[in-house]
């Protein structure tokens, strides 16, 4: 008996592992899709804006309403870790180089006072990850930055786990800001202490997520 038990709880738990970025909003036409699940451990490389190939234009790009909720899909179960949204404006979507970007924050989920990590919800919830696309935001294209940050390993740096795709967008309706943003690689540092940290011994019971405030809109 308990064993039965046992072993469906084993199958229905979601296997943590390595993930990927597939979908933005359902569409996985816009999405610049890495070419493998490998994370980005090193915050200093170009690699770490767009995963590798992050250069490489994905054949769409995704029209989305500012004000609307959209919503990003992971592929499988994510590291403990939190979940982080960027927007950059571009003069094209498809050809503009991600690292000479400026990046604002528009959604984060680090560590809940229940003790979840962002990651949980996300993979309690089917791998989707739903955030504000902020409404006064100029109109125009986008690179949208989605991220997982895997924690397990993060004692010592290089260790935590980045794991991102960059989704082509075509905000529309929006307003007229321009949020200031930051640079990657730039916005994090390996001894940032949302980046270097041990999650187990002692387990922490407030986070901060790396990089600038979350742009409120
Ligand atoms: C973005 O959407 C606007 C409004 O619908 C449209 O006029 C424009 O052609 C679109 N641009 C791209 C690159 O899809
Ligand atoms: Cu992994």
């Amino acid at each position: 008996m308990f064993k039965s038990v046992l072993a469906i709880a084993l199958l229905a738990a979601p296997a943590l592992g390595h993930i990927r970025l597939t979908a933005f909003n359902g569409d996985t036409s816009c999405v610049r899709l890495p070419p493998n699940n490998s994370p980005q451990t090193d915050v200093t490389s170009t690699n770490i804006v767009c995963n590798v190939n992050g250069n490489a234009p994905a054949s769409g790009v995704c029209n989305v309403a500012a004000g609307s909720t959209a919503t990003v899909t992971w592929d499988t179960g994510a590291h403990p870790g939190p979940e982080i949204v960027y927007l950059a404006k571009t003069s094209d979507a498809k050809t503009t180089n991600p690292s000479s970007l400026k990046w604002f924050k528009i959604s984060q989920d680090g560590l809940r006072s229940d003790g979840k990590w962002g990651s949980d919800v996300v993979n309690a919830n089917g791998g989707k990850y739903s955030f504000k696309i902020p409404s006064n935001i100029a109109s125009g294209t986008y690179l949208l930055r989605g991220e997982t940050i895997g924690l397990h390993v993060a004692q010592t740096y290089p260790g935590a786990q980045f794991y991102m795709s960059c989704v082509q967008l075509n905000i529309t309706g929006g307003g007229s800001a321009n949020p200031a943003g930051v640079s990657f690689p730039g916005a994090y540092k390996g001894t940032d202490s949302g980046v270097t940290l041990n999650i187990y011994y002692p387990v922490p019971t407030s986070y901060t997520v790396p990089g600038p405030a979350v742009y409120s809109g």
